[in-house]
């Protein structure tokens, strides 16, 4: 059984929905990244960057035991493990990976310091929030011209590049955006948010999702002198 170290956020999630669309047996094991339980000696030893979502498949590659982090890796490892949602032409899959860097490399990166900079800075500085407010519209211009000529981002079928990119669509709607302006965006979002496997997977930890603003002692361990001490 694959052991799933993660943490109801973004990046947790997509693992979570793509876990539940596979069928795959695994067990979840909370990192409650607010409480600094991504520095335990046992998660570091799986992923040197302390960052959910890291598995163990102890039935990896040639019967061997694999542990992953970065969920981009771990997509595609779970999409070769099954043979589903990655396209099995040659260049209908590096279509599905270009759309996945694309999520890894963009909208994550630059949707996380738009939240940093709204919800987390000690102050409010307008040129941080400014510039990530126009990433995160322009990503979703992008995104709208894909969607407007094609029903998900691979193509014709659902793959790990939606999974990747829904929960942080989820996280900006109604913050950086209005998704009704992006109306392709919108129907694309409405139908993986009706699978099944999606509802499944976003319910994973969902209890354990923090509720109201971050405690100082949450900031410290994300963004203080904890974060970055030497390891
Ligand atoms: N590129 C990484 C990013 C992972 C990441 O940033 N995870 C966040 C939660 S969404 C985390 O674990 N933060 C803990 C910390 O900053 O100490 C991935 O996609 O796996």
């Amino acid at each position: 059984m694959i052991d799933l170290w993660s943490w109801p956020t973004p990046n947790g999630q997509k693992v979570h929905m793509m876990l539940e669309e596979c069928g795959l047996p695994y067990r979840v094991i909370p990192v409650d990244i607010g409480a600094g339980e991504q520095f335990q000696p046992e998660f570091l030893a799986i992923t040197p960057n302390h960052r959910i979502p890291a598995i163990v498949d102890p039935e990896g590659p040639d019967g061997h035991s694999l542990a992953l982090f970065e969920s981009g890796a771990i997509l595609i490892y779970l999409a070769e493990k099954t043979g589903r949602f990655l396209p099995q032409d040659k260049a209908g899959r590096y279509v599905c990976l270009q759309w996945l860097m694309f999520q890894m490399g963009g909208v994550g990166p630059m949707f996380g310091q738009y939240n940093h900079f709204v919800d987390y800075a000690p102050e409010q500085l307008p040129y941080a929030i400014e510039r990530y407010t126009k990433e995160v519209g322009r990503l979703h211009r992008v995104l709208e011209k894909r969607l407007s000529e094609s029903p998900f981002l691979a193509g014709a079928d659902y793959s790990i590049a939606d999974m990747a990119t829904f929960p942080w669509i989820r996280s900006a709607s109604g913050r950086a955006v209005d998704l009704a302006e992006y109306p392709s965006v919108q129907r694309w979002f409405a139908e993986i948010a009706a699978r099944p496997a999606t509802v499944r997977g976003l319910e994973v930890l969902a209890e354990r999702r923090r509720r109201g603003k971050m405690t100082d002692a949450q900031k410290e361990q994300l963004f203080g002198a904890t974060q970055f001490a030497a390891r």
